[in-house]
């Protein structure tokens, strides 16, 4: 049987299923093509004289990498002209970033990191892009890109696609466009992306939690609690032993709870209180809630679903807990306890 490529999956669902219009399978295809471009760069490394500082800092506050520029040039640069799109916005710029007037605008708002677990990146770790696509509002004011933020606050439940794309030992897409999880595998040689999994499940029970044990002494209760049953092992009040794993790259951590299930959670502390939580709720937490949810996962501050959440700004942070279903309802209940 013929190999399906990424754009045979999507001309599937635009014209066999009628899930997705020509322009966001248009969009879908060119965040592709830009992943694959920040794939290479990455994969010259030293040689390419992408590693390092790139001597400035995002809105966050944070140390840019010379990838993390370059991975939002390569994004901006391939989604301005081909008429998909209203305006993007990134976890590297303060404002969203307009279409020029030289092109035609389309109906979509695009938002990514586009380099998640920074890191990770001069360490030869696996990382990532993660994006989420969003209609824009009819009659959105996209004068200005401060004017524009307002079109972009919009709740999780609206996006129409999210993914991301690891780039570890091989380099993934994986995608929802609202019916299902499909993942794609890079063929280098090709130079395109081949479907290597469709319906993606997450086993509702693990063994595997992820979380930044450093931080353990500015939990909340709930967690502190979960945690330590966790560690209890056998003899504790779950009656199981676990293992833990956490790379430090969000993208890593959720694909190996996409592939085998575990619990992810990046939960609000005293140390983060301030700020809202550790993780962005417009390129982070809402697209790979999307993403856990259609493979049968669940998404949660500990209080309220992600994808409920409204936004009040573009940057927005806030706690995130996900993956397999049954462990994540149970440290929900403890936080309601
Ligand atoms: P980044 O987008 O600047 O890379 O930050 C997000 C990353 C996530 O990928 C990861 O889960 C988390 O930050 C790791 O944080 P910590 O260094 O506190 O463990
Ligand atoms: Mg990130």
């Amino acid at each position: 049987m013929a190999q399906r490529t990424l754009a045979r999956y999507l001309t599937e669902e635009q014209r066999n299923k009628g899930v997705i219009t020509g322009d966001l399978k248009l969009l879908i295809e060119v965040v592709s093509r830009a992943c694959q471009a920040i794939s290479i760069a990455i994969g010259k490394g030293g040689l390419g004289g992408v590693l390092g500082e790139a001597g400035s800092d995002n809105i966050q506050g944070e140390a840019q990498k010379k990838l993390d520029v370059l991975s939002n040039d390569i994004l901006l640069d391939a989604n301005e002209w081909g008429g998909h799109l209203a305006a993007m916005a990134s976890e590297e710029m303060d404002l969203p970033h307009l279409v020029p007037h030289r092109f035609p605008k389309g109906e979509y708002l695009l938002t990514f990191d586009p380099l998640d677990g920074s890191s990770n990146i001069d360490v030869n770790v696996s990382i990532g892009t993660i994006f989420s696509v969003l209609k824009c509002p009819e009659g959105a004011d996209l004068s200005t890109p401060e004017a524009a933020e307002r079109a972009f606050l919009q709740p999780g439940t609206a996006q129409v696609a999210a993914g991301y794309a690891v780039y570890g030992p091989t380099t993934l897409l994986v995608l929802t466009v609202g019916d299902g999880v499909a993942s794609f595998t890079l063929d280098r040689e090709q130079g395109q992306f081949l479907l290597t999994q469709e319906n993606m499940q997450i086993p509702v029970e693990t063994k595997e939690f992820s979380i930044n044990m450093a931080n353990q002494r500015f939990w909340e209760a709930p967690v502190q609690r979960y945690i330590s049953e966790m560690q209890a092992g056998k003899e504790g009040p779950l009656g199981k032993d676990y293992n833990m794993r956490w790379v430090g790259s969000m993208v890593a951590d959720v694909h190996r709870i996409m592939t085998r299930g575990g619990i992810f959670l990046y939960p609000i502390d005293s140390k983060l209180r301030a700020q809202g939580g550790k993780l962005r709720l417009m390129y982070e937490a809402n697209p790979m809630a999307m993403l856990i949810e259609q493979a049968g996962g669940t998404a949660t501050t500990g209080r309220q679903r992600i994808l409920d959440i409204a936004p009040e700004k573009l940057h927005q942070r806030v706690p995130v807990i996900l993956g397999s279903k049954n462990e994540v309802d149970r440290i929900t209940r403890y936080h309601a306890a």
